[in-house]
């Protein structure tokens, strides 16, 4: 076995083929750009060399350096990952012209797969099967038109060069045809400098179902079940498992062994994916084959209870497949979320920042968390925005997807937009459970996957106040400082009542608190409403009882951005500092005069049921007048002026017993 390798590639990856090869005795070499030197790829593996600037081409695909790299630091074998250099055939040919071995297939299957049409042709030599069309050389029109009228409509035109969901066109019937194909033509000869077109049958609602494949030097080929990649968005994968719901055991034979027919048609060794499109009556075609270890490989390793990147390694270095087809089982069920820096909310945007706040769910048996980051880390614009791979496993389905569904509400990120809730949404979404899967299942379900908050706006704003107010006295406890800002808050005054005002920015609304505060106990002021809330704060987690219903929330607060956690939802607002120069916001809801003045008009009387915003007292001062209005809904308890008493600014007017909301 190599007693040193080189990894070509950085975050979640390289960590786990480093965590492999380390549990194999095997020392790692690890390669960085200047975006990533203080990565947690670099942390982990024995030593680490800079590569260049942080644009990939200057860095991860620099295959001169990166061979020099491995040579100098004496690594006998690079492994790719997956991206990068991974498919690069000149790349797999370096490493062997320096004596190095590529942990990866020969780069003549690597090259077999790189075009669509050459692909299909060994495949159907090899008799996989193919969506029935047309992958030949003659691009004349007339001949394409023939063809696509034998294949019948509607059909799919794909680019011969095209790949991943690029230089696809739909063509519902004959009339549509000839426009279609001059179009798609053009667009192939643009994008990729190849005019010339596929045409397949088109299926309206088929699977993306994969069979995992090994082969060793020796001829020996094996198939590891299958992984169901069906939610998907714009080509990307989202949700993966295995093995496919639903899948009989005899088609994922037959599919196994059609993908190791085809791995062995190109002499393949090492991990490879061939990739099937399985439509509803359950026959299935040959789309493409990966040749490296795929991103959702992990979902295979927990149903089969093995470690692919071992398979990789004993492979490369000569050894036989580990297992035979008949010792490889499948048990239970796997799904696997791929968190990345993004936005749902902007149409998917990739999101950049710090990671101020990283909490990951605690691993075990049945939950992994494959990553290349910690908190305090950057997800920067060069690469891939994926934070973590989350991975779960349990007897069946059902408890596999409640698994992932607790996992992400013990996924917390702070600092950069993730798909965190999306995820939750999907995990969670009927369909989903009911495994009612097609490639169409995101867009089919966009009302489900885009849910209402689970926080009632208020509750969330009571719950911010409590987090907030909580943390600045835990803040103020800890600092002797008296010069601290926590220490001058000069609004606070400890188990004192007194109104405190809180400005909180949800989105484009502004939302102004009022709270009364005494230890543990708080009234807060909002929207007309007063809840009563309990609050204790230890660390990051927030135990709160808001008028008898008792909740938890984790939250983070950075400079003035609070972030709340509930139920893999969270909650974000601004925290305004506090504007004391504002009198009418402290005057606002309290009971007290807020200037010398006169009472020129009492509007209710005491025993009156009172609702928030409604005028009790009118005062004259300055020539001006100004309304005192209730701050919440109640019953006026006691009047302590009559109209014509002169007031001194802060004397209290009235009091009121304010009702209790009960609120769900
Ligand atoms: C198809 C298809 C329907 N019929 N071919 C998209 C990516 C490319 N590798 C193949 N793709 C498709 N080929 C026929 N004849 C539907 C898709 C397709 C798809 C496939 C797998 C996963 C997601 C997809 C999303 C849209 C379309």
């Amino acid at each position: 076995m190599f007693s040193k390798i080189l990894i070509a590639n950085r975050g979640e990856i390289a960590c786990r083929i480093i965590q492999t090869a380390h549990r194999m005795g095997i020392r790692c070499v690890a390669v960085y750009s200047d975006a990533d030197h203080d990565a947690r790829h670099v942390a982990m593996a024995d030593e680490a060399f800079r590569i260049g600037p942080a644009p990939s081409s200057e860095s991860y695909l620099r295959a001169d350096k990166i061979i020099e790299i491995a040579l100098a630091s004496g690594a006998q074998a690079i492994h790719p990952g997956y991206g990068f250099l991974s498919e690069n055939t000149d790349f797999a040919k370096a490493c062997e012209s320096n004596d190095l071995v590529f942990i990866g297939p020969p780069a003549s299957a690597i090259a077999a797969m790189g075009s669509k049409s050459a692909a299909k042709a060994i495949m159907s030599e090899a008799g996989v099967p193919l969506v029935p069309g047309y992958h030949e050389a003659d691009q004349s029109p007339d001949k394409l038109r023939e063809e696509a009228e034998k294949c019948g409509y509607p059909l799919l035109l794909k680019a011969v060069a095209g790949g991943g969901g690029k230089g696809m066109r739909v063509v519902n019937n004959s009339g549509e045809f000839d426009d279609a194909l001059a179009a798609a033509k053009r667009e192939a000869k643009n994008a990729f400098g190849n005019p010339d077109m596929l045409i397949e049958r088109y299926l309206t609602q088929p699977r993306h179902v994969e069979i995992q494949v090994f082969c060793d030097q020796h001829g020996n080929a094996v198939y590891l079940a299958e992984r169901d990649c069906s939610v998907q968005r714009r080509h990307q994968k989202v949700l993966e498992e295995a093995p496919a719901p639903g899948l009989s055991d005899s088609t994922r034979k037959a599919m196994g062994e059609a993908a190791v027919k085809a791995a062995q048609a190109i002499d393949y060794v090492g991990a490879g994916t061939v990739e099937f499109l399985y439509d509803v009556d359950e026959s299935f075609f040959f789309m493409e084959m990966n040749t490296r270890l795929q991103v959702e490989h992990p979902v295979t390793e927990m149903v089969t209870g093995q470690d692919l990147v071992e398979w990789q390694l004993r492979v490369a270095d000569g050894e036989p497949l580990p297992l035979e087809q008949s010792q490889i089982r499948i048990r239970g069920h796997a799904l696997e979320a791929r968190i990345y820096a993004e936005d749902p909310d902007q149409d998917f945007l990739p999101a950049t920042g710090i990671l101020r706040y990283l909490n990951t769910p605690d691993e075990s048996g049945h939950v992994r968390v494959d990553t290349g980051v910690v908190e305090g880390d950057e997800v920067s614009v060069h690469y891939d925005p994926m934070i973590a791979k989350l991975i779960v496993w349990d007897e069946n389905r059902e408890q596999a997807i409640n698994r992932l569904v607790q996992a992400l509400e013990h996924y917390r990120i702070a600092g950069v937009k993730t798909n965190i809730r999306f995820l939750h949404a999907l995990a969670d979404a009927q369909p989903f459970r009911e495994a009612d899967l097609n490639t169409g299942f995101i867009e089919n379900h966009h009302d489900l996957l885009f849910p209402k908050s689970r926080l009632d706006i208020h509750k969330a704003l009571v719950l911010a106040a409590g987090f907030i107010l909580q943390q600045r006295k835990a803040g103020a406890r800890q600092c002797a400082d008296v010069w601290s800002p926590f220490a001058r808050q000069n609004s606070w005054r400890m188990n004192s009542e007194y109104a405190q005002p809180l400005r909180l920015q949800v989105g484009e609304d502004l939302h102004e608190l009022k709270i009364l505060e005494r230890d543990e106990n708080f009234q807060v002021f909002v929207g007309g409403s007063v809840y009563h809330l309990n609050a204790r704060l230890d660390d990051d987690y927030l135990q709160a009882v808001i008028n008898g219903h008792r909740l938890s929330v984790h939250g983070n607060l950075h400079d003035d951005q609070l972030v709340l956690f509930y139920e893999g939802d969270t909650f974000s607002c601004t925290v305004y500092r506090e504007t004391f120069g504002t009198q009418d916001l402290a005057a606002e809801g309290s009971l007290k005069a807020p200037m010398n003045g006169a009472v020129v008009a009492i509007m209710v009387a005491a025993g009156d049921t009172v609702t928030a915003g409604q005028t009790l007292v009118i005062m004259e001062a300055m020539k001006m007048e100004h309304a005192i209005k209730a701050p919440a809904d109640g019953v006026v308890s006691e009047l302590f002026f009559a109209e014509g008493d002169q007031v001194a600014e802060g004397n209290e007017l009235l009091a009121i017993d304010v009702t209790e909301e009960e609120t769900t």
